[in-house]
């Protein structure tokens, strides 16, 4: 196939193509993990821009992320006759549709196929839906049957209250909506209605057509229920009837000979005079490769002038598009400076000694105080978030929950719905939600010992006070905010080992409808405690209860290998407080002993069921023993568990040198020469397999290809890079540090912002999936998990809407690994 064909024509990854324009049909499938994740069904990328996505039976108008999505039972691929046809299925209405998408010239026809008429519970409810991103559409104008409108920028439009029993049930039961006891739900009316809309009419990038001659389109703004829904096209299916029900003709415009502006990545943080320096040039593959790109120099006096000229190196392709490098390395004066590629002008960065010098301080000194649970944190004039959950936690029910929890039989002292004393106190928000994950909130107190462990950060620009539960943030208070950091972490967790006698799986919401919280986290909850023998939104008459089910609920299903993780970071985080909160320190080493003890026989007694053989080798896989006794051995410096490191590490490096071997090289501080020595192969080996990624991809780092993108694998490989130059020198070059920082700073497909939102970067993203998303707002220090994969060849991280967590969501775990890596990589520079 020619790729400058005119017409919509099934390419050989089966998605229709004409330049500009790829029409993909459940390339990508709702996987149910978290259902509507907005990356699913007929999707198209009309120039470069995934902009419109969801087409598929729905049986909502503006779905939202809890309402069923369709199961796809088959997948048909017709090259013949230019057409995929997809079987989809509602288990719970036993409802089976098709849709088929067939080339018809620059168009793709949609129809609907029924070989049984739609469900009675659903007719006049399963309707063909297909949405557009709000971001690339507000402010375009439309034009539906002839009359013209323009696309809101606010959600304000029409909507109706209707009885409940109306309302498709959505995942596993759960609510998305608090109906304040109406027993109503609320729906959006139609903005438009009619048979031919066109949409973008101003804008030749976003442009398309849409018309159906058999059902009615109706033109919806999914942001009315939720601040993540995007606007809705949608017919109604016909009840009774079978066969081809409705069908849509959808053209979207290319623009002629459209050819993908080059995206020039570099580090938006810059560079130091003497490191490689390396810009990734991302180009459409009917692009003609330059031979050559310049540096500019901005002058100190604002003139400009060329400090290079260097060849472009073809790197090839590498899914979708091609990819060439600029060595600009050559240019060494410090100063201020853009990259020009044909016309492609970037914006400016700096060459300089000290360029990252603050990559941590956004992190360290507003990302991490914003996400502690429990306190009041202030920053200048702005309240971040009042005092959350002041009412507590409840003992979770035997139950199901909406963040893939759940609740087993209950092994504690406390009867469901009891109040659990003591939780709410210290602890972090896990993410872009406010629960607290056990296991994210331990690897946050593990990774600030270890920050503090190896580098000491005196850096003390946060004020907390435990007892006024008050943080506020540039105001220093004359202790390190690292050790404050470690004990806010540790009194949840050890509150947790104290109270429920073992570790919670998670401290999280009770209620659908509070889940999805954006705002101070203060208003979550009503902060009175409940109490069922109060109606609902009823309180009590001394003002303390109220008969709103909204309080927090402690998951506390047993999990010992939890326990032994809360038993080893207990043990460290005692040595680090000692001398700063003595009494916690004792209380973590008690509670430390008492689990490693319990959960040793626990552990012991499930690998002798058959049951549970199989979660014991996950853990053993995931969490690695080795790992384990190393972190023993440094909290307690008892030497038998030293002797257990050295017996299992040399076997995982040879299992899995890649994920082993930042454990082996923890190790070091603790091991003599010879340990050192032996070592070595296995870090020549890592040499190898770090060069190796320069011809898997022009990055030179692992790519995640996961539904979750993959900025913490490459923070990881980030930092085991640095650790073994650190200690190998002579084998890890000093040029392979800066492989991941380029990539998190910028060099990295599809954009080429920072996905830190860290200092010094000249071009952050803008936008985060943080709790403060509904303002299009990024709290600074926050690490995206950056380019999400979308089958089969397209890399995505948008900087105009927040929503997509698989895209834009930092979380605690993450950044504070991000922490380590700055830290490794700064004192790798100033040595
Ligand atoms: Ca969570
Ligand atoms: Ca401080
Ligand atoms: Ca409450």
């Amino acid at each position: 196939m020619s790729v400058n064909a005119q017409n919509l024509l099934l390419n050989d990854k089966d998605y229709f193509e004409r330049q500009g324009v790829n029409v993909m049909v459940f390339s990508n499938n709702f996987d149910g993990a978290f259902n509507d994740e907005k990356n699913s069904g007929i999707e198209i990328i009309q120039h470069g821009v995934r902009a419109i996505q969801g087409g598929a039976i729905r049986l909502n108008n503006t779905p939202e992320q809890w309402d069923l999505v369709p199961k796809m039972v088959n997948r048909k691929v017709d090259k013949e006759k230019q057409s995929i046809e997809v079987e989809l299925r509602y288990d719970n209405y036993d409802f089976n549709s098709k849709i088929t998408v067939t080339g018809k010239g620059k168009a793709v026809e949609i129809a609907v196929w029924l070989d049984k008429p739609v469900p009675e519970k659903l007719a006049g409810k399963a309707g063909l839906n297909l949405e557009f991103l709000p971001s690339r559409y507000w402010l375009k104008t439309f034009c539906m049957d002839g009359r013209i409108n323009r696309f809101p920028r606010y959600a304000a439009s029409a909507t109706v209250a209707l009885p409940e029993k109306e309302k498709p049930m959505q995942f596993k039961g759960f609510k998305t909506y608090n109906d304040r006891g109406t027993q109503q739900f609320v729906d959006p009316l139609p903005l438009e209605k009619g048979h031919n809309i066109t949409m973008a009419i101003d804008d030749a990038e976003r442009m398309v057509n849409i018309t159906s001659n058999d059902a009615e389109l109706q033109l919806f703004d999914g942001r009315i229920l939720a601040q993540n829904g995007w606007y809705v096209l949608r017919s109604v299916l016909p009840a009774n009837k079978t066969g081809k029900v409705v069908s849509w003709i959808v053209e979207p415009h290319a623009i002629p000979n459209w050819i993908r502006k080059p995206n020039i990545g570099f580090s938006q943080v810059g560079y130091t005079p003497t490191q490689k320096k390396v810009s990734v040039i991302e180009l459409d593959k009917n692009a003609k490769i330059k031979e050559t790109a310049s540096l500019m120099r901005i002058n100190n006096d604002g003139t400009i002038s060329k400090a290079y000229e260097g060849k472009i190196q073809n790197w090839g392709t590498y899914y979708k598009y091609n990819y060439a490098k600029f060595d600009f390395s050559e240019v060494t004066t410090p100063g201020i400076y853009y990259i020009q590629y044909d016309t492609t002008k970037t914006n400016n960065f700096i060459i300089d000694e000290n360029v990252y010098n603050k990559i941590t301080d956004a992190t360290t000194d507003v990302w991490v105080p914003i996400h502690m649970d429990h306190m009041y944190v202030k920053e200048g004039y702005r309240v971040w978030h009042g005092e959350p959950f002041k009412e507590g936690y409840l003992q979770a029910p035997p139950s199901d929950h909406f963040d893939m929890h759940y609740q087993k039989e209950i092994d504690t002292k406390y009867k469901p719905l009891e109040l659990i004393p003591g939780l709410n106190v210290g602890g972090y928000f896990d993410a872009g939600d406010f629960d607290i994950e056990t296991g994210s909130n331990i690897s946050v107190v593990q990774n600030f010992i270890r920050a503090w462990n190896l580098f000491k950060p005196q850096r003390d620009e946060t004020f907390v006070s435990e007892k006024q539960r008050y943080v506020e943030l540039h105001h220093p208070d004359g202790t390190p905010d690292i050790l404050q950091y470690i004990e806010h972490g540790t009194l949840n967790l050890v509150a947790q080992a104290e109270q429920i006698g073992h570790m919670a799986t998670t401290l999280s919401n009770s209620v659908l409808w509070n889940y999805h919280h954006l705002g101070d986290a203060a208003s979550i909850t009503d902060g009175l405690h409940y109490d069922p023998t109060l109606k609902p939104f009823e309180v009590s008459a001394d003002g303390k209860s109220s008969g709103t089910p909204d309080d927090m609920w402690a998951f506390t299903t047993r999990n010992p290998m939890l326990d032994l993780q809360a038993a080893t970071t207990f043990a460290a985080a005692s040595n680090v407080l000692k001398g700063f909160n003595d009494s916690l320190a004792t209380r973590a080493l008690t509670q430390s002993k008492r689990l490693m003890q319990e959960a040793a026989t626990l552990i012991e007694q499930m690998s002798k069921t058959k049951k549970d053989v199989s979660s014991t080798n996950n853990y053993r896989m995931y969490y690695g023993l080795s790992a384990g006794y190393l972190q023993l051995y440094a909290a307690t410096h008892e030497k038998k568990y030293l002797d257990s490191f050295k017996k299992e590490i040399w076997n995982e490096l040879k299992l899995n040198l890649e994920w082993n071997i930042q454990t082996a090289l923890d190790a070091i501080p603790y091991m003599d020469e010879a340990y050192k020595k032996k070592l070595r192969p296995y870090v020549e080996k890592f040499a190898q397999y770090i060069k190796d990624f320069d011809n898997d991809n022009p990055y030179g780092v692992p790519i995640g290809l996961g539904n979750w993108a993959g900025s913490n694998q490459v923070l990881s490989f980030g930092t085991t890079v640095c650790f073994a130059h650190i200690y190998f020198p002579d084998i890890i070059n000093k040029d392979e540090v800066f492989r991941a920082a380029n990539w998190l700073y910028g060099c990295h497909p599809y954009h080429n912002y920072s996905f830190v939102a860290t200092l010094g970067a000249a071009r952050p993203k803008q936008v985060f999936y943080g709790n403060n998303r509904a303002d299009f707002a990024a709290i600074p220090g926050n690490v995206a998990p950056g380019l999400l994969f979308r089958k089969p060849d397209h890399f995505e991280n948008f900087d105009d809407w927040p929503f997509l967590w698989g895209q834009n969501e930092g979380t605690i775990a993450g950044n504070t690994q991000y922490i380590i890596f700055g830290e490794a990589l700064k004192s790798i520079i100033t040595h």
